[in-house]
């Protein structure tokens, strides 16, 4: 395998300094669909201020295409300090990669990935991957939360899985995507005690969901999607452990069809254990083929 460098290559277009990715480390994802490869990046080390939520800076965010056809597959998100340690406090909000800037309240379908701060890694399920061409613009958007009293200075960092096209040797299905939240402003606090929340909608197209992950923040317990026209609960995700700890999310080969119409609802759930408010976000992201 010939080993590449990451290179950034710089392009002009129209005065402004436009990404182009071009280059790909080898991976140590094995796939049946073909050779993978390694995409990184990072923003640059971000003042954070005590009390900053859902903070996203210009400066953090990074516009690109890549130099070819690509499968992403994989995507992992990982915080440093300025030595380029993990530090313990988790300053990670929420990250999206995507060909929009991606929005919480609309029926806009998008080819894109994200992470939280306990759903750092997504893996699709087998078989599928997100198809990004050379001519789709691709946006990333990290947001930091800094909870405690004082500044602090970190990066974070990406690492996406991908397949080459030209690498591909048993066909993908491509995946779409789709957020929602529970209410907009999608920041929200949540008063002592238990909370739930609701929201309806629709989704405008038949579709096969075959990953959801949450986006909480701590002490959010589970999230649920129901599908109110067929009395089926689609799927519930908690914790996998204390309050603190990683999402389960849901990730199926064989997928849920939603019939055009279906009304669905998504449920999210808090316990705050403190006297005061709590910082809350409340969402679901979605992967999902077309029939
Ligand atoms: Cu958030």
């Amino acid at each position: 395998m010939k080993v590449a460098v990451l290179l950034l290559a710089v392009l002009t277009r129209a005065g402004q300094a436009a990404e182009t990715l071009t280059a790909f480390l080898p991976s140590p994802v094995t796939s049946a669909h073909g050779q993978t490869s390694q995409v990184e990046f990072a923003t640059p080390l971000m003042e954070l201020e005590s009390g900053s939520l859902a903070h996203h800076l210009p400066a953090a965010m990074k516009n690109f295409r890549f130099a070819e056809p690509v499968w992403v597959i994989g995507y992992k998100t990982t915080i440093l300090d300025a030595k380029g340690h993990t530090p313990p406090e988790n300053f990670l909000c929420h990250t999206f990669l995507a060909d929009q800037h991606v929005t919480q309240h609309s029926d806009v379908e998008l080819k894109g990935i994200y992470s939280d701060a306990f759903t750092p890694e997504v893996r699709l399920p087998d078989g599928f991957g997100i198809l990004f061409q050379p001519t789709d613009p691709v946006h990333w958007m990290p947001m930091f939360n800094n909870r405690g009293d004082a500044p602090t200075r970190v990066s974070m960092k990406v690492s996406l899985t991908v397949i080459r096209a030209k690498h591909i040797t048993k066909p993908l299905r491509p995946l779409y995507g789709s957020l929602r939240s529970v209410q907009v402003p999608h920041l929200f606090f949540v008063p002592p005690g238990h909370d739930v929340r609701t929201i309806r909608f629709q989704l405008p197209f038949a579709a096969s969901i075959h990953f959801l992950g949450t986006h909480l923040h701590p002490y959010g317990t589970s999230m649920e999607l129901t599908n109110v026209t067929r009395n089926e609960l689609i799927w519930r995700g908690r914790r996998t452990a204390g309050p603190e700890s990683p999402m389960e999310v849901f990730s199926s080969a064989t997928g849920y069809a939603v019939r055009p119409g279906d009304t669905l609802e998504m449920k999210s759930t808090y316990d705050n254990p403190s006297k005061d408010p709590i910082d809350a976000m409340a969402g679901l992201f979605f992967l999902y083929s077309r029939p």
